[in-house]
């Protein structure tokens, strides 16, 4: 067994001797050639290793792609080298009997025979599903990456490691051997309100396959075609475009889902139902979409649609509903694997989804369902606080088999996220859930670019949790829409801080607002209370320098290179932080007119009174999210303290 540590470690200095033919190097970061630092790989890999020296990638690489490889992959390698900065990347399906310069191999063990590459250091082939092994190091007269999945899959995410290593003209000699925890990972667009654009979908199943997640579920509620309409077919145009979207999901690993919820008003022992769902089953099947998901939830199930389901199953009610349901469900599981043995399995969300009490509609479900049908389940409530190895335990037990999580995070249609993006990292998710789900999909925000934060998390703690860290995963977000400048990475994690909030169904957030403002500022309150005038000034100080980058961050961020998409939806978001920001400059400023003896503090308390006004009232995107709303900046944080300045004054006259 491998042992499952990260060595971080730093090697020695690596001496290259003055013939070495650096060209690349030196236009790249030359300092990187001096110490050889282990890249930071996210999701955290189970194992990673480094093994020897950094060797310079080159500016001509060799790409073995082995038979088995596909085109697309071998492509996506091939542009992640040009991007890299490689600018001669020669193609072949064999590798050279001796290996000179950087020869860069990709292989699958499953169908092909890659074991000869590895035979340069210790590692093993890895035998896990979706699993991957990357080794590199000193081979012949040159150098050799190997990047060898157990399946395409598993190649696929050695790929998206490999883009992370090559961002220095180095290359370390390193070992990974990778695979992940959660057989399913990924988001299900499952909100209310505006669905998202078919662009924000190809965009979101790139950044899903970059975080090594492979499924995206299709339920947005407000496609009537997929629920309040379900019997209509979809219009030509939708339907290709639907194709489209399932294409680029298959290139890119990621299995792309259709759900249809006929559940209002569905008569579930009607053969025309049946075979009208059947015609939406062929429908995207004929645009190449393979795997299906029926949803139930929010939906009556006190009362039949039909008189017909009153004969079949009896009295209506929760017990005869699920009955009723799993008849639907495995009529549906047999047709699909009848016209497409390989199919995935049917997934569905259940009526009682939101808690793991038995009830008698669990137990009809349990005992009617089809066992190979995957169940989803919300946690211990709609928005649950937090979710513990024994509410899946729970779950497992009265579901019958290990369910499929539906995180409500980072969703934003309810109406305690009114005027809020949830910006928190992935959180209060136990380490040890993977041995008792299924998988986890995140349901996201109606804004795309914004959800990657939480989903970044998602498919971290889904792919290795007993490595999770939030806030590493913070950062790598903010880094990736960031486009790797560190400067708007900076700005970013500021303006994430002031979405940190996220509220439940009830009056308590399961996660608090603003935790860093909140640190310095209470930092600030106690210098300022408790400090002499020295202590103070330099306390005022400090807190003007941040109002000012806390202004000036939303600046930073729409000058930056960032995600288009994120900026267009965080719009009315960042005006408001730079008029809060505006308003603590200000607010502070008079302060410090006060420490020197100034008169003029109250015209700058009352511009900050009336700045914080003004923020307080810039409107989210109209039409963008169910309910709307003021945008929401560090409130109960930043408004506070704006408001409690006069009281702080009053404390600084009264000491010495
Ligand atoms: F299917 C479920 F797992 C689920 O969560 N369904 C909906 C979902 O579409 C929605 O985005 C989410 C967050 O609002 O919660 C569910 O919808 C509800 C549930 C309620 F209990 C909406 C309002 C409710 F009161």
């Amino acid at each position: 067994m491998m042992n499952k540590k990260i060595i971080y470690g730093l090697l020695g200095a690596v001496i290259l001797s003055a013939s070495l033919k650096l060209g690349y190097a030196q236009q790249k970061n030359f300092e990187t050639a001096t110490v050889s630092t282990l890249p930071s790989i996210f999701p955290s890999p189970v194992f990673m290793e480094l093994q020897g020296e950094s060797f310079p990638l080159g500016q001509t690489i060799t790409l073995v792609a082995l038979p088995e490889v596909s085109e697309y992959t071998k492509t996506t390698v091939v542009k992640m080298l040009n991007k890299a900065g490689v600018k001669n990347v020669n193609t072949t399906q064999k590798i050279p009997k001796s290996i000179r310069g950087t020869v860069v191999v990709l292989g699958e063990s499953k169908s092909g025979d890659g074991t000869a590459l590895l035979s340069n250091n210790q590692a093993i082939l890895d035998a896990h599903k979706e699993g991957y092994v990357i080794s590199s190091g000193k081979k012949d007269q040159g150098f050799l990456i190997s990047l060898m999945g157990h399946d395409a899959h598993g190649l696929f995410h050695a790929t998206q490691s490999f883009a992370q290593l090559i961002t220095s003209a180095f290359f370390p000699s390193l070992l990974i051997q990778d695979y992940p925890a959660q057989p399913i990972r990924g988001s299900v667009e499952g909100f209310y309100g505006k669905p998202w654009t078919m662009l924000e979908r190809e965009q979101h199943l790139l950044f899903l396959s970059s975080v090594k997640a492979n499924t995206y579920v299709y339920t947005p509620k407000d496609d009537p075609y997929a629920r309040d309409r379900w019997r209509q077919p979809y219009p030509a145009d939708t339907l290709s475009e639907l194709g489209r979207i399932a294409k680029i999901a298959t290139d890119n690993h990621i299995n792309f889902v259709y759900a249809i919820s006929p559940g209002p008003t569905i008569c579930f022992s009607c053969k025309t139902d049946f075979d009208l769902l059947k015609d939406k089953v062929n429908a995207l099947r004929s645009v190449g979409v393979r795997s299906f998901y029926l949803a139930l939830d929010d939906i009556e199930y006190q009362k039949w649609n039909c008189n017909q389901d009153s004969i079949t199953f009896g009295k209506s009610g929760p017990e005869a509903a699920a009955v009723a349901q799993s008849s639907l469900l495995n009529k549906l599981q047999d047709y699909i694997k009848g016209v497409d043995p390989e199919a995935p399995n049917l997934i569905m969300v259940p009526t009682e989804y939101y808690d793991a009490k038995e009830t008698p509609y669990k137990a009809a479900l349990r005992k009617n369902l089809n066992q190979d049908i995957v169940v989803q389940w919300t946690g211990t409530d709609v928005v649950p606080p937090s979710i513990s190895i024994n509410d899946a335990k729970a779950a497992t037990k009265v579901f019958g088999k290990p369910t499929l999580l539906w995180d409500n995070y980072p969703v934003n249609d309810y109406a305690e996220s009114k005027g809020r993006l949830l910006l928190a990292p992935y959180d209060r998710r136990e380490a040890g859930l993977s041995k008792q789900l299924a998988g986890i999909l995140s349901n996201p925000m109606n804004q795309e670019a914004a959800s990657r934060v939480a989903i970044s998390g998602v498919a971290a703690f889904a792919w290795n949790d007993q490595d999770y860290d939030a806030s590493r995963t913070w950062t790598f977000a903010a880094r990736q829409l960031a486009g790797n400048n560190p400067k708007t990475t900076q700005a970013l994690l500021l303006f994430f801080d002031t979405q940190h909030l996220a509220p439940t169904f009830g009056t308590h957030p399961w996660q608090v607002q603003a935790p860093a403002l909140k640190l310095i500022l209470d930092k600030f309150r106690d210098a300022f209370s408790y400090g002499n005038k020295d202590d103070r000034a330099q306390a005022i100080k400090s807190l003007i320098n941040h109002a000012h980058e806390f202004r000036n961050a939303p600046n930073i961020i729409r000058s930056g290179t960032i995600d288009k998409g994120f900026v267009r939806e965080a719009g009315p978001w960042l005006d408001a932080m730079a008029i809060w920001g505006e308003a603590l400059e200000s607010v502070v400023t008079g302060l410090q007119e006060v420490q020197m003896g100034k008169s003029n503090s109250v015209s700058y308390f009352d511009k900050a009174q009336e700045l914080a006004k003004k923020a307080a009232v810039i409107p989210s995107t109209p039409g963008a999210t169910r309910f709307e709303g003021p945008v929401k900046i560090a409130d109960g944080v930043l408004d506070v303290f704006i408001k409690d300045v006069p009281k702080l004054l009053y404390i600084a006259k009264g000491s010495k």
